[in-house]
């Protein structure tokens, strides 16, 4: 069976975006693959951030992910920071990183654009990145459009290790999705729906009630033309409501284009669509949450699995790079 791995940072509460473009084609995979998601608690330190917040967002994220419909009997599911495998081998991939092709990542461009003081584990979490994806000889990695990028940088170290230090690594592929990919912020259609940046208008979180989902979709940027066209380049506040619209329902854009004159019709169908499919998500959030201990344990089983793959990768790689067995 291949393996599939994905993660998400505990940097903010999850939005839409992170539920089409990631979320929901996980749920769908542990039941078709070996599947192995993690709760990247560590790669949210890269920015500063107050430690009793750190725990809180780790569970509240791995709650989400517990609320989409990840099933621990089914799939591994487990805090990144629990593993410590990750932080071992992350050492050895950015000693075979280049300063060059870390330097070119956008994300970190964008990330540390304006700021003056940019912590060093903003430069090297692609790397660390590469790490937990090469723990789990993974095959496929479900992702964003955002971390193609990332992607591309784990299997070049995965090549180059394996080139260097002899067949180490499997070359993991990126599957990122043919519907929101991308999903773009409500209010700045030019920029993608983020966790870590305050839009409260652009922002869909997944606990959002519905009064709240029917009120930015209705206030969503659209532009003064009035045909519903769906044309990202030209007309991008409309043609991401399209694309989540499609996703969402699971239609084609085509379909959703051809159903609608108007963008007043639109936007109510498709706010009324968004919550008919959150809130069963966000009554399992409730439901989840509601005992403090649970979470924390499903964790705990979940990291004993993972560290039982991890290890066995951390040994070969150690071996392979000449490093004396303790
Ligand atoms: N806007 C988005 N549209 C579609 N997919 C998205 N993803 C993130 N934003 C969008 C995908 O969600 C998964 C988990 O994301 P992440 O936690 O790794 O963080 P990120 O990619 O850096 O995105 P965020 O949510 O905007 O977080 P911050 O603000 O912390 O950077 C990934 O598969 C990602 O592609």
């Amino acid at each position: 069976m291949e393996r599939v791995f994905s993660g998400v940072q505990s940097s903010g509460a999850p939005h839409v975006g992170n539920y089409f473009g990631a979320f929901r084609q996980w749920v769908a995979d542990q039941h078709t693959a070996d599947s192995v998601f993690c709760v990247v608690d560590l790669h949210a330190l890269t920015v500063e951030t107050d430690p009793a917040q750190v725990r809180g967002r780790t569970l509240e994220t791995a709650s989400w992910l517990f609320a989409s419909g990840l099933d621990p009997d089914v799939c591994i599911v487990f805090a990144q920071s629990h593993v410590h495998e990750h932080t071992g081998l992350s050492w050895l991939l950015e000693c075979t990183a280049t300063f060059g092709e870390l330097r070119r990542m956008t994300q970190f461009k964008e990330k540390s654009k304006g700021n003056e003081s940019v912590s060093a584990g903003l430069f090297t979490y692609p790397v660390l990145m590469a790490a937990d994806i090469l723990l789990y000889d993974t095959n496929k990695v479900p992702v964003g459009d955002d971390q193609r990028q990332h992607l591309e940088l784990a299997r070049d170290l995965a090549i180059r290790f394996n080139g260097r230090y002899g067949e180490t690594f499997v070359v993991p592929e990126a599957v990122v999705p043919t519907l929101a990919a991308r999903v773009m912020d409500l209010q700045h259609p030019e920029r993608k729906m983020s966790k870590s940046v305050t839009s409260p208008l652009g922002t869909i979180d997944l606990l959002d009630e519905p009064d709240a989902i029917v009120q930015k979709i209705r206030k969503a940027v659209t532009d003064t033309d009035g045909e519903v066209r769906y044309d990202p380049e030209h007309k991008p506040g409309l043609s991401n409501l399209i694309e989540l619209f499609a996703a969402a329902s699971r239609r084609s854009i085509e379909d959703v284009t051809a159903s609608y004159d108007r963008y007043g019709p639109l936007k109510a169908d498709l706010a009324e669509t968004l919550v008919e499919v959150l809130n069963p998500v966000r009554k399992r959030y409730v439901e989840i949450t509601a005992d403090p201990g649970e979470v924390p344990r499903l964790l705990e089983k979940g990291a004993a699995k993972a560290s039982a793959i991890a290890s066995k990768t951390l040994l070969r790689a150690r071996r392979a790079i000449g490093l004396l067995a303790p």
